[in-house]
């Protein structure tokens, strides 16, 4: 499948984080690229990921990292596309120092940030997006949601038995 969603991480180290962006996106048949971006070590990589991305048939990038985590923010002032923040989880803050700097974006530069570790849901809405317009992921995207309906049913009948 052509890779129209970019999953960018920090480190390696994020990998078990970030594969559940790349999991639900298998689950709904949607082409993506994976590779590790580190905005502080790997600049250079940074700057050329970010210019090339649209050019190269991205509409939405994923980017995920813990602590001071420029990564997403970086990448949103250097790409037209539709950036995805997730704030991964810290062994000394707990992640809310990713999400801290995470989500307070300047007017003008948006990430759209996710929970702590919601690497699943910025799967799922860079679907959404790359969806507009596309009717068979549309139906695919709500059909996973009445899974999620029949699995809750499930469990529901089996409390009230
Ligand atoms: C960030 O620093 C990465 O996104 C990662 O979450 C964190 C720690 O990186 P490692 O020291 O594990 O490579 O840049």
């Amino acid at each position: 499948m052509k890779p129209v969603i970019g999953i960018i991480m920090g480190s390696d180290s994020d990998l078990p984080v970030m594969s559940k962006a790349a999991e639900i996106l298998d689950e709904l048949e949607v082409g993506y690229e994976l590779t590790i971006v580190s905005a502080h070590r790997t600049p250079d990589k940074l700057y050329n990921y970010a210019k090339s991305a649209s050019g190269r048939g991205i509409k939405v990038i994923i980017a995920g990292a813990g602590g001071a985590a420029h990564l997403p923010g970086m990448v949103a002032s250097m790409t037209v596309l539709p950036v995805v923040g997730v704030p991964v989880q810290t062994k000394a803050l707990g992640g809310v120092d990713s999400l801290y700097s995470i989500v307070q974006m300047p007017p003008g530069i948006p990430v759209a940030t996710v929970a702590i570790n919601g690497a699943l849901n910025a799967g799922l809405l860079a679907a959404k997006i790359v969806a507009v317009g596309d009717e068979c992921l549309s139906q695919r995207i709500y059909d996973y949601s009445k899974s999620l309906e029949a699995m809750v049913e499930n469990k529901a009948s089996k409390l009230e038995h």
